[in-house]
């Protein structure tokens, strides 16, 4: 049976700092602006918050490229700042876990600069550096995930070095032992701070297959990225993470999420089966398009898919794993926008979203701005983007499709769509700056904002904070077993939560059709929906919380 902990009852909340709340007018959100808003967390009924990197950085990637480990980044604040973020996160009986990006770090980093610099460095190996295959070409073929090829070169030493992603985050050598050391270190100095765990960013790729070979051209071609057979899953991947594992996390018994990209519920397993003492959770993201569609592609969610996924995972995973939940991130596009763009479903939408993510077995994870129904916004120029996957990838659409189309496929995917300002109020700025905000933001914060949901009642808003709220009081929701009752009929997911004495039922219509209701028998009570009476036939999105009367 599942052992109790408390990551498992608790609801976490992901901000992206950048885009929070920004508290001295540069535009720009921050650490004071994040503690300003902790009392609307609480609220909500948050338990534990996620940031996004803050550390010292050159922001080509947003703080996923790490200059100093040490520092804070000085647009969010000090360290200082941080301190008191922390004791007031604490304070209020929240855990705060932060980002640990520890694939690669920034080529501004003076470990890099110097290996870069000197033949003989140190931090020559904490890096992945090869010489020229022959004719001057890249060691292999690998390429990035922000386009083009995954090598830069280094003239100074006749020198190639890898990164998976920009050309500015470069790969570190996990094979080297003074590397892995340097890093535990790094870690328990934040966890001697208080922090609470940590988010590890792209951690299944730490691993890299030795004489790192070419990827095989047919993968390559399948995936779109050549070489990742060669990472994702990589030879030493578990025996490192039982190391991070000991040296670093369980001295402080500090929480772990992976970010696993790819990995699928065999890895996952094997990834986060208790006994096997490596993480404690995984984010999965098989979930986040219909099978035979890719992210960069203009088309419709089919959340048959969402139902399918989920249920496989409530069954097979097993009792030594655990779920995380979730479908926003600060690299995906809103996931309203992908189930069904049309406004006159995007509160309902919004709602059957909350009902899913917050009654099914697992630890949810709210993306900022999802608890008030965002969607992507309408970007108009190819300049408003900031990320560097999208503008990478329009500079290398753009020859072969043409300017136009090219925007076009990029705004499909763009994970621009979830960097926008959180919206606060209708005022100018949306309140969240007083002065002008870093990324553009068309005009939907005047209609949907916090100020204006947290005042009416029937509101995405008030729906999350009361599904949040009957979960933490609910046994049945959090540890109770699940049930699956439509296994095979499309566009409806019905489900039991069930432990000891209590038993409720979840009934969601996944379609924009009107589709008949199943009879349940006359001891099933409505306890929360996102339509105000009940009639004969389940209406577009409808979804409906009961709890069985004994
Ligand atoms: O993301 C890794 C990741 O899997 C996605 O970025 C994905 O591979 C990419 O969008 C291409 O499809 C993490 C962070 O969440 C992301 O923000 C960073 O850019 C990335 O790692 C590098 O640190
Ligand atoms: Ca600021």
């Amino acid at each position: 049976q599942t052992a109790p902990s408390w990551w498992k009852e608790a609801v976490f909340y992901q901000i992206y700092p950048r885009s929070f709340y920004d508290s001295n007018g540069d535009g720009i959100g921050d650490l004071e602006g994040i503690r300003r808003k902790l009392d609307y967390l609480k609220e909500l009924g948050i338990d534990a918050i996620w940031l996004s990197p803050i550390y010292d950085s050159p922001n080509d990637d947003n703080g996923y490229d790490i200059r100093d480990y040490y520092k804070i980044m000085k647009e969010f604040g000090s360290l200082e700042d941080f301190d008191r973020l922390l004791l007031e996160v604490h304070n209020r009986d929240m855990k705060l876990i932060m980002d640990l990006v520890i694939n690669h770090t920034s080529d501004e980093h003076p470990w890099f600069q110097d290996a870069v610099e000197n033949e003989n460095s140190k931090y020559k190996d904490y890096y992945l550096f090869r010489k020229s295959k022959n004719d001057n070409l890249p060691p292999n073929n690998w390429t990035s995930f922000f386009s083009g090829p995954a090598w830069n070169y280094y003239k100074q030493q006749d020198l190639w070095a890898l990164h998976l992603f920009s050309k500015k985050q470069m790969d570190l050598n996990w094979d080297n032992e003074n590397l892995r050391s340097e890093i535990y270190q790094m870690i328990q100095w934040w966890l001697k701070k208080g922090v609470d765990g940590f988010r590890l960013d792209v951690i299944n790729y730490i691993s890299k297959k030795e004489g790192l070979p070419d990827g095989n051209e047919a993968v390559g071609k399948l995936m779109g990225y050549y070489g990742i057979e060669h990472y994702f899953y990589g030879p030493k991947l578990h025996t490192y993470l039982k190391e991070l594992k000991r040296e670093a996390f369980a001295p402080y018994q500090a929480f772990t999420v992976g970010e696993t990209p790819g990995v699928g519920m065999r890895m996952a397993q094997l990834l986060t089966a208790d006994y096997r003492k490596e993480l404690d959770m995984i984010f999965s993201f098989d979930h986040l398009e219909t099978p035979g569609h890719v992210r960069f592609e203009d088309y419709q969610y089919d959340l048959n898919y969402l139902k399918k996924y989920m249920i496989d995972w409530m069954e097979h995973y097993g009792s030594s794993c655990w779920m995380s939940l979730f479908y926003e991130n600060h690299d995906n596009p809103r996931m309203i926008s992908k189930v069904n763009p049309d406004p006159a479903y995007r509160e309902v939408i919004g709602k059957l979203l909350a009902m899913i993510l917050l009654t099914l077995k697992g630890t949810p994870f709210i993306f900022q701005g999802q608890e008030i129904g965002a969607v992507n916004q309408e970007f108009h120029r190819v300049e408003d983007l900031k990320d560097v996957e999208s503008i990478n990838l329009y500079h290398e659409l753009e020859g072969t499709l043409g300017k136009e189309a090219a925007f076009h496929k990029v705004l499909s995917g763009s994970r621009d769509h979830a960097r926008t300002p959180m919206q606060w109020d209708a005022s100018k700025g949306a309140g969240f700056t007083k002065g002008h905000p870093w990324i553009y933001m068309d005009e939907d914060f005047k209609e949907w904002n916090v100020k204006k949901q947290t005042e009416d009642r029937l509101s995405v808003l008030n729906f999350y904070r009361e599904l949040i709220r009957l979960r933490k009081n609910t046994k049945a929701l959090v540890y109770g077993e699940f049930e699956v009752l439509n296994r095979k009929k499309k566009n409806l997911f019905t489900y039991l939560r069930k432990s000891g004495e209590e038993t409720y039922l979840v009934e969601c219509n996944l379609s924009n059709r009107t589709i008949k209701r199943d009879k349940y028998g006359e001891d099933y009570k409505s306890v929360i929906s996102n339509y105000s009476d009940k009639t004969d036939c389940l209406r577009p999105y409808e979804a409906t919380l009961y709890r069985k009367l004994s």
